[in-house]
Protein backbone atom coordinates (compact mmCIF):
# COMPACT_ATOMS: atom_id res chain seq x y z
CA UNK A 1 0.00 0.00 0.00
CA UNK A 2 1.31 3.51 -0.84
CA UNK A 3 0.09 6.90 0.92
CA UNK A 4 -0.39 9.02 -1.89
CA UNK A 5 -0.09 13.13 -0.39
CA UNK A 6 -1.19 15.64 -3.09
CA UNK A 7 0.07 19.74 -2.13
CA UNK A 8 -2.99 21.10 -4.34
CA UNK A 9 -4.43 24.26 -4.95
CA UNK A 10 -7.58 25.39 -2.57
CA UNK A 11 -9.64 25.78 -5.90
CA UNK A 12 -8.94 22.69 -7.29
CA UNK A 13 -8.87 20.55 -3.96
CA UNK A 14 -13.04 20.04 -3.88
CA UNK A 15 -13.04 18.66 -7.43
CA UNK A 16 -9.99 16.57 -6.92
CA UNK A 17 -12.17 15.25 -3.85
CA UNK A 18 -14.92 14.41 -5.37
CA UNK A 19 -13.45 12.59 -8.19
CA UNK A 20 -11.42 10.28 -5.79
CA UNK A 21 -14.87 9.79 -4.12
CA UNK A 22 -16.58 8.96 -7.50
CA UNK A 23 -13.66 6.77 -8.13
CA UNK A 24 -14.47 4.93 -4.73
CA UNK A 25 -10.89 6.18 -3.61
CA UNK A 26 -10.90 6.99 0.08
CA UNK A 27 -9.29 10.59 0.45
CA UNK A 28 -8.56 12.93 3.55
CA UNK A 29 -8.42 16.85 3.21
CA UNK A 30 -6.31 19.04 5.18
CA UNK A 31 -6.16 22.86 5.31
CA UNK A 32 -2.41 23.72 4.84
CA UNK A 33 -0.18 26.96 3.19
CA UNK A 34 2.64 27.00 1.45
CA UNK A 35 6.04 28.21 2.89
CA UNK A 36 6.94 30.26 0.04
CA UNK A 37 3.99 32.21 -0.45
CA UNK A 38 2.44 31.74 2.96
CA UNK A 39 -0.98 31.36 1.17
CA UNK A 40 -3.76 28.65 1.48
CA UNK A 41 -3.21 25.58 -0.19
CA UNK A 42 -5.18 22.02 0.72
CA UNK A 43 -3.28 18.55 1.45
CA UNK A 44 -5.38 15.43 -0.19
CA UNK A 45 -3.76 12.25 1.23
CA UNK A 46 -5.30 8.97 -0.42
CA UNK A 47 -4.45 5.15 0.89
CA UNK A 48 -4.03 3.47 -1.95
CA UNK A 49 -3.17 0.13 -3.43
CA UNK A 50 0.18 -0.23 -5.05
CA UNK A 51 -1.25 -1.18 -8.26
CA UNK A 52 -4.15 1.73 -7.82
CA UNK A 53 -1.59 4.62 -7.48
CA UNK A 54 -1.08 5.48 -11.12
CA UNK A 55 -5.10 5.66 -11.44
CA UNK A 56 -4.59 8.09 -8.58
CA UNK A 57 -1.98 10.15 -10.00
CA UNK A 58 -4.09 10.40 -13.27
CA UNK A 59 -7.20 11.68 -11.35
CA UNK A 60 -4.24 14.38 -9.47
CA UNK A 61 -3.37 15.11 -13.25
CA UNK A 62 -6.57 15.64 -14.55
CA UNK A 63 -7.78 17.99 -11.76
CA UNK A 64 -5.50 20.22 -10.83
CA UNK A 65 -3.97 23.07 -12.59
CA UNK A 66 -0.98 25.66 -12.86
CA UNK A 67 -1.87 28.55 -12.32
CA UNK A 68 0.63 32.06 -11.77
CA UNK A 69 0.73 34.10 -8.73
CA UNK A 70 2.08 37.64 -8.26
CA UNK A 71 4.41 37.75 -4.86
CA UNK A 72 5.41 41.20 -3.42
CA UNK A 73 9.34 41.24 -2.84
CA UNK A 74 10.51 42.16 0.38
CA UNK A 75 11.53 45.63 0.73
CA UNK A 76 15.70 45.59 0.96
CA UNK A 77 16.62 47.73 4.23
CA UNK A 78 17.24 51.03 3.03
CA UNK A 79 19.59 53.91 3.60
CA UNK A 80 18.28 57.26 3.70
CA UNK A 81 17.58 58.99 0.41
CA UNK A 82 17.28 55.48 -1.10
CA UNK A 83 14.28 54.61 -3.67
CA UNK A 84 13.22 50.89 -3.99
CA UNK A 85 10.13 50.47 -6.55
CA UNK A 86 8.64 46.90 -5.49
CA UNK A 87 8.06 44.96 -8.70
CA UNK A 88 5.87 41.92 -8.25
CA UNK A 89 7.13 38.93 -9.09
CA UNK A 90 5.20 35.55 -10.68
CA UNK A 91 6.02 32.47 -9.51
CA UNK A 92 3.94 29.54 -11.52
CA UNK A 93 2.13 27.19 -8.79
CA UNK A 94 1.25 23.52 -9.19
CA UNK A 95 -0.47 21.80 -10.63
CA UNK A 96 0.19 19.51 -7.66
CA UNK A 97 3.20 18.31 -5.57
CA UNK A 98 2.72 15.07 -5.46
CA UNK A 99 4.94 12.37 -3.27
CA UNK A 100 4.16 8.63 -3.24
CA UNK A 101 5.14 6.92 0.43
CA UNK A 102 5.04 3.39 1.30
CA UNK A 103 2.85 2.32 3.93
CA UNK A 104 4.07 -0.04 5.88
CA UNK A 105 0.93 -0.78 8.23
CA UNK A 106 -2.86 0.18 7.54
CA UNK A 107 -5.96 -0.25 10.16
CA UNK A 108 -9.46 1.01 10.23
CA UNK A 109 -10.24 0.21 13.55
P1 LIG B 1 4.66 27.55 -1.64
O1 LIG B 1 5.81 27.14 -0.77
O2 LIG B 1 3.85 28.72 -1.18
O3 LIG B 1 5.25 27.83 -3.10
C1 LIG B 1 4.43 28.35 -4.13
C2 LIG B 1 5.21 28.46 -5.44
O4 LIG B 1 6.27 29.41 -5.27
C3 LIG B 1 5.89 27.15 -5.86
O5 LIG B 1 4.98 26.37 -6.59
C4 LIG B 1 7.08 27.64 -6.67
O6 LIG B 1 6.68 27.96 -8.00
C5 LIG B 1 7.42 28.97 -5.99
N1 LIG B 1 8.51 28.81 -5.03
C6 LIG B 1 8.54 28.08 -3.90
N2 LIG B 1 9.70 28.22 -3.26
C7 LIG B 1 10.44 29.08 -3.98
C8 LIG B 1 11.75 29.65 -3.85
N3 LIG B 1 12.53 29.34 -2.81
N4 LIG B 1 12.16 30.51 -4.82
C9 LIG B 1 11.38 30.82 -5.87
N5 LIG B 1 10.14 30.33 -6.06
C10 LIG B 1 9.68 29.47 -5.15
P2 LIG B 1 5.00 24.78 -6.47
O7 LIG B 1 6.41 24.27 -6.62
O8 LIG B 1 3.98 24.25 -7.42
O9 LIG B 1 4.57 24.43 -4.97
C11 LIG B 1 3.24 24.62 -4.51
C12 LIG B 1 3.15 24.30 -3.03
O10 LIG B 1 3.49 22.92 -2.83
C13 LIG B 1 4.16 25.05 -2.16
O11 LIG B 1 3.64 26.34 -1.83
C14 LIG B 1 4.29 24.14 -0.95
O12 LIG B 1 3.15 24.28 -0.09
C15 LIG B 1 4.20 22.77 -1.59
N6 LIG B 1 5.52 22.21 -1.89
C16 LIG B 1 6.22 22.32 -3.04
N7 LIG B 1 7.36 21.64 -2.98
C17 LIG B 1 7.41 21.08 -1.76
C18 LIG B 1 8.37 20.24 -1.10
N8 LIG B 1 9.52 19.84 -1.69
N9 LIG B 1 8.11 19.86 0.16
C19 LIG B 1 6.96 20.24 0.78
N10 LIG B 1 6.01 21.02 0.20
C20 LIG B 1 6.24 21.44 -1.05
Amino acid sequence: MKLVVAIVHTEDASALVDTLLEREFRATRLHSSGGFLKQSNATIIVGAEDDQVEAVLAIVSDQCHSRTQLVNPMPPIMEPGEFFLPYPLEVEVGGATVFVLPVERSERI
